[in-house]
């Protein structure tokens, strides 16, 4: 695979840029900063080989994301599909990519320009901007309705990824196989291919120039987190810990949050996916936060859960040591060879154990665990794929290794996953003693599988509960 050129290259003109607000901060700053048209070639030739080796006629078409309607006459802030950017670099919507694998040429269709639109949109790439993003040839709609008619009528195999465009596959399908029988020859005279699990599998083993950006977008969470531990000895509303990762991940250059914030303080700590971020943070209480920006399309995952008020109590403590010995042990799992689920099983063994320890779950250890005990306390996946998209695409399962490996897959080097145990005990929760009660912990970091074993990209973010502390409490020094 082509090692690509790392996107820091932009960096000496970005900082100075923001060098006004980034002073305490510099040299983060990622505003604007893309991969190279270079990465994307690299990522189309791939793919146009792969369809090249089923057969003369091999199409490849590529349907970009259509807008989301929010309310009203709004619309939710526009991200190309991650498969769609992966392959073209493009950012704009209404846009459609074919690779011809016999040409081995890129053709992309956009959006004619639209004087009035462009007014509030900004403007279009238009046939010029789409060769200038490495098009071949490009073509406007409505008249690329005649290209892309022409290509799929010509094609004996079409690697579709429709990117759920219900009316754009529609369409696709009615070129492709038209109705009525003066066009039936008795076989069908294409195959349809289903592109997104191959385009998957390119993704799932991350190439040098991607690490370095799904790095960038660790390293502004790291802030982000840093900002809200510190901030939280005067923050009353979990509003403003959400806030402060918000504005600081923005501020460094995250157009777009990897995924919603889930700031929830005390038992809503609990709620796996906490949307609210709207509740007073009591004294006392812990503050589960699971944020992160997104940097040129690459996203991060990170969870840290603090004292609000510095300190952890006996019981916090206990559970989040537990969490964080539960999370090194998946780690020490995680090393090219092993099975995904060698961590998965590691980490939740550790909690299992350490909540009979505490009394929490009653019997004998591996009965307890065998019984799944720990699954009211722990209800959720315990890593995933990590990369364009934050549940990132790739197979978990090794169909052909299916007995050996327990349906589970190997790790590879290039891999990018999180690990994050967690422990929860939501008020309320019956057979529980009234101490452990509202109380929510995750640990999460962004792992990269390595030759070796494996890097944790967010090891700079403190995790020791002493560590946690420190941050907490330096943060309430500041104010004073
Ligand atoms: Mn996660």
């Amino acid at each position: 695979m082509p090692r690509c050129r790392s996107a820091l290259f932009l960096l000496p003109a970005l900082v100075s840029t923001f060098a006004p607000v980034l002073a305490a901060q510099a040299p983060l700053a990622y505003h604007g900063v893309r991969l190279p048209k270079a990465f994307f070639a690299g990522n189309r030739a791939r793919l146009m080989a792969r369809a090249k080796a089923m057969g003369p006629g091999s199409l490849v078409v590529v349907k970009s994301m259509p807008l989301q309607p929010s309310s009203g006459d709004g619309e939710h802030l526009y991200r190309q599909d991650s498969d769609f950017y992966y392959l073209t670099g493009v950012e704009e919507e209404h846009a459609v990519a074919l690779l011809d694998a016999d040409k081995g040429t890129y053709t992309l269709l956009v959006q004619a320009s639209d004087p009035r639109r462009e007014i509030y949109d900004g403007p279009r790439l238009g046939v010029e901007g789409a060769k200038a993003r490495g098009a071949d040839e490009a073509a406007v709609f409505p008249a690329a309705e005649k290209t892309l008619n022409e290509a799929l009528a010509k094609a004996k195999r079409i690697v579709l990824i429709d990117n759920f465009d219900e009316t754009f596959r529609t369409k696709v399908l009615d070129v492709a196989y038209p109705k009525g029988a003066a066009t039936w020859k008795g076989d069908y005279e294409k195959s349809l291919v289903d592109g997104r699990p191959i385009v998957a599998e390119m993704r799932l083993i991350k190439q040098p120039c991607e690490i370095d950006m799904i790095q960038h977008a660790v390293d502004v969470s790291i802030e982000g987190h840093l900002a809200a531990m510190r901030g939280s000895a005067s923050f009353t509303n979990e509003g403003q810990v959400a806030a402060a990762l918000e504005g600081t991940v923005r501020a460094l250059g995250a157009r777009f949050l990897a995924y919603e914030t889930i700031a929830g303080a005390g038992s809503n700590g609990c709620v796996l996916h906490y949307p609210f971020n709207d509740q007073p943070i009591l004294p006392g209480s812990l503050i589960l936060m699971d944020a992160s920006g997104e940097v040129g399309y690459y996203t991060s995952d990170i969870t840290r859960t603090w004292p609000a008020s510095g300190t952890f109590s006996p019981e916090q403590r206990a559970l989040y040591d537990l969490v964080l010995k539960a999370q090194e042990a998946g780690l020490q799992e995680v090393r090219p060879g092993r099975l995904h689920e060698a961590s998965i099983r590691a980490a939740a063994r550790v909690v299992s154990d350490g909540l009979v320890d505490l009394g929490l779950i009653k019997g004998e250890k591996e009965a307890a665990f065998k019984r799944g005990d720990w699954n009211k306390f722990l209800p959720h996946g315990i890593s995933h794929y990590l990369g364009l998209d934050v549940h990132d695409v790739g197979s978990y399962g090794a169909p052909s290794e299916f007995h050996r490996h327990g349906g589970m897959r190997p790790l590879e080097a290039g891999m990018v996953l999180t690990m994050e145990p967690g422990i929860y005990i939501p008020k309320g929760m019956e057979g529980v003693d009234a101490k452990w009660q509202g109380i929510g912990i995750r640990i999460e970091d962004v792992i990269l599988v390595t030759p070796e074993g494996c890097r944790n990209l967010s090891a700079r973010l403190p995790r020791k509960a002493e560590e946690v502390e420190k941050v907490v409490r330096s943060g309430a020094k500041l104010r004073k």
